[in-house]
């Protein structure tokens, strides 16, 4: 290769290049040897395809010990070395996280087998991708000999004391499998366990046992987990396992298993006691590949595991032999990645809001950054512990997380040492420049009243009540809220500006808006204005439940609201109640129904009340509800394992929704054990005390009444 002047090359093209090698490569080691990431996989995805462009445009700068000429993790060296029989391959990633990322796989597979428009649609096989470590597991006549990391894809870890302790993996197999046989899958660990294991390692802080540290996300816990050296601390750390396809394979006798699809080779590997997913589904063409993208997509959060993408593979094994390998990527498979949950952006400012019952929230203000689907340019930080526990300031670079519809928040902060391991002359980037930690201000940052918090809350709150304008605005959108008595187009910046206009001071004060003080509003048309009256007209006709709730009294949501109303009918019965009958109501206990009183013991609260039915806002009332007594009421429920048809969430509501309580931990106290497949130690816990145990049959039996 002809060595080109140094000086030929843009700018700056040098440094970057030394300056991302060591950045990848301090990165790769704090995820691959420490499993700590010091930041999130997109951002190495990103840095890493930088490298590899650079190095592309100026291959004479390609050095050896480039991250980019080795491939997976590199063995620590504690465990002793595995060739894997076959090679562990890696899998091609689509990151175009839209419809067209499934297409043109389709499209790919149907040109490399020269197929055309007339030809039918393929039959595809789709599964989640797993969010775990990836593992080969060898089996000689039918006994398990051997567990290995993928590694580079030849070279592996031996790991086989630790996967061991997996329960969900079979030590013994069928009599009829193939006499070698390799299983391969992802090790991961479910949410649960993930927090259950973080629980206890913040336990084990507190109580100053050395080294010990609570893990980033659970694919890094699983990842510590199998590498740990001790297997006795390795069988702590619960794993789960999901199998996805086959390594070496030796059919000695006549009539083995032969198989045709993909598909096939899954349900045996289930029949012979091999975890696979019952997400893993047939797919005819893109359209399928599509839909079944979205299908989970929108289940994620819901899966009890994380995945971060789906996996299309070609069904018929004759056609994956055709299509065969690019490098050590199959043609007939690639994953398809959801849009990434965690990102790195700047904290441009830590603002404090302040919520609608006075709670004074740190909130981290950040350049926009596309995260969990959505542009993000605000985090929680929750409250002052949590923002100075994290030690985020304003300079600082911060890893974000939004999962699902949750609120984003700031996972940690990237210090600079971490992102570069040595400094480097001429850049700036070990300068610390970073802002004051964080204090909370203790008037309240909208009307100045002072802030308090109470002997052992997390929160400090406004004093101001409804004198403070932020509480006034926000008990107002509580209120208009769909989920309240719902005023339709009554949103954020419209209260805001009546608030600050002064045409509104308390909540009956809606009802009384004239046509001309709404319509000299900036920006407000007539025709809105007439809208917005007719809202408010509309409104007026509400439920009680809805009323309740719309008054914002603190720990009344919207469940509370409609159990109180059942409960006793009438709002001036409600009001009336004392604390003692107010705890007789379902779902109400000592703060609830304090918190009730406290609000109805304020005068002003009854005069918003008052004015509020004077302004003509009105509901059915009834009867108080006989109290019926639920079939689960007065028993508490520990679910524990997975359960065949009912995912955890649903089985705590079904179970919620028929009076019953669903706890974390089982005591004497405890009615009942729910106990599903790998059920762990709640449920030897559970015969220990000789607390009653149920499956999902049993468990349906009682929510329809049964014994
Ligand atoms: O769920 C996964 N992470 C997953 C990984 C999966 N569902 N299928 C996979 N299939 C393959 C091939 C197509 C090569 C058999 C994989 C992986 N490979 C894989 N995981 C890590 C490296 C490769």
């Amino acid at each position: 290769m002809p060595t080109r002047d140094l000086f030929d090359l843009p700018d700056d093209a040098v440094p970057d290049i030394a300056q991302l090698r060591l950045s990848l490569h301090a990165h790769a080691h704090r995820y691959y040897v420490l499993d700590d990431p010091s930041i999130p996989d997109a951002e190495y995805d990103r840095l890493f395809r930088q490298l590899q462009t650079l190095e592309a445009q100026h291959p004479e700068l390609v050095t050896p010990d480039s991250p980019t000429q080795r491939v997976g993790g590199k063995p620590l060296g504690q465990f002793a070395q595995v060739r894997h029989a076959l090679p562990m391959l890696s899998i091609r990633t689509e990151t175009d996280t839209q419809a067209s990322g499934a297409q043109n796989f389709d499209a790919r597979i149907r040109r490399e087998l020269g197929l055309t428009d007339a030809d039918p649609a393929i039959d595809f096989v789709a599964e989640p991708k797993f969010d775990g470590l990836a593992m080969s597991l060898r089996y000689v006549h039918g006994v398990l000999v051997q567990a290995a990391t993928r590694g580079d894809g030849e070279l592996g870890e031996d790991v086989t004391q630790n996967i061991r302790t997996i329960g969900q993996i079979p030590l013994k197999l069928p009599a009829s499998v193939p006499p070698v046989l390799e299983v391969r899958g992802e090790v991961y660990m479910r949410r649960d366990h993930f927090d259950a294991l973080n629980e206890r390692q913040r336990q084990r802080i507190a109580a100053g046992e050395r080294g010990e540290k609570t893990f980033v996300n659970p694919r890094n816990a699983a990842a510590g987990a199998v590498r740990q050296l001790d297997p006795a601390i390795a069988a702590q750390r619960p794993l789960s396992f999901f199998a996805y396809g086959l390594g070496e394979v030796t059919l000695v006798h006549e009539g083995g298993p032969v198989w045709v699809t993909h598909l096939a080779l899954l349900t045996t590997l289930k029949s012979w006691g091999f975890p696979v997913s019952e997400l893993v589904v047939q797919a005819q063409g893109a359209t399928e590949l599509v839909a079944y993208y979205d299908t989970i997509g929108a289940r994620r959060d819901t899966l009890g595991f994380d995945i971060d993408g789906v996996v299309y593979k070609v069904n018929s094994l004759a056609l994956q032999r055709r299509l065969g390998f690019v490098t050590r990527e199959p043609r007939w498979a690639v994953a398809h990645k959801f849009p990434a949950q965690e990102m790195l952006t700047t904290v441009l400012a830590i603002d404090v809001q302040v919520g609608r019952t006075g709670k004074l929230t740190p909130v981290a203000k950040l350049a926009p950054v596309f995260v969990g689907g959505v542009t993000v340019t605000n985090a929680t930080l929750h409250n002052e512990d949590e923002a100075r526990r994290k030690d985020v300031r304003v300079g600082d670079t911060v890893i974000v997380r939004r999962a699902g519809d949750v609120i984003p928040e700031v996972v940690s902060v990237v210090l600079p040492d971490t992102a570069c391991p040595e400094p480097i002359e001429g850049t700036d980037l070990l300068e610390p420049q970073r802002g004051p930690l964080f204090t909370m201000p203790h008037v309240c940052p909208v009307c100045a009243s002072l802030a308090m918090r109470e002997e052992g809350e997390a929160d400090y709150r406004c004093t101001g009540g409804l004198f403070c304008s932020a509480q006034r605005k926000q008990a107002i959108l509580h209120f208009a809220q769909r989920r309240a008595v719902e005023v339709e187009g009554l949103g954020d910046k419209l209260v805001e500006q009546m608030v600050d206009a002064g045409i509104i001071r308390t909540l009956p004060d809606l009802y009384r808006l004239g046509f001309t003080a709404l319509a000299n509003l900036d920006r407000m048309a007539e025709k809105s204005a007439q809208n917005v009256l007719e809202a408010l007209q509309k409104s007026k006709q509400t439920t009680l439940p809805r009323f309740l709730f719309g008054l914002g009294i603190r720990h009344v949501g919207e469940a509370t609201a409609k159990e109180l109303a059942r409960h006793f009918g009438k709002l001036d019965a409600i009001m009336q109640a004392t604390e003692e009958q107010l705890q007789t109501v379902a779902d109400v206990g000592p703060i609830v129904a304090r918190s009730l009183r406290a609000f109805f013991d304020v005068s002003h609260n009854r005069e918003v009340v008052e004015q509020l039915r004077a302004c003509g806002l009105t509901w059915p009332e009834g009867d108080p509800a006989p109290v019926l007594a639920q079939p689960l009421s007065g028993k508490t429920f520990v679910l524990t394992g997975t359960l065949p048809s009912l995912e955890r969430e649903q089985a705590k509501a079904l179970i919620e929704a028929a009076g019953g309580k669903v706890v974390g931990s089982v005591s004497k106290k405890t009615s009942f054990v729910v106990a599903g497949a790998q059920a762990g130690s709640k449920l030897e816990k559970a015969q220990e005390l000789g607390v009653a145990i149920l499956d999902e049959t049993g468990l349906k039996e009682m929510l329809d009444g049964g014994a």
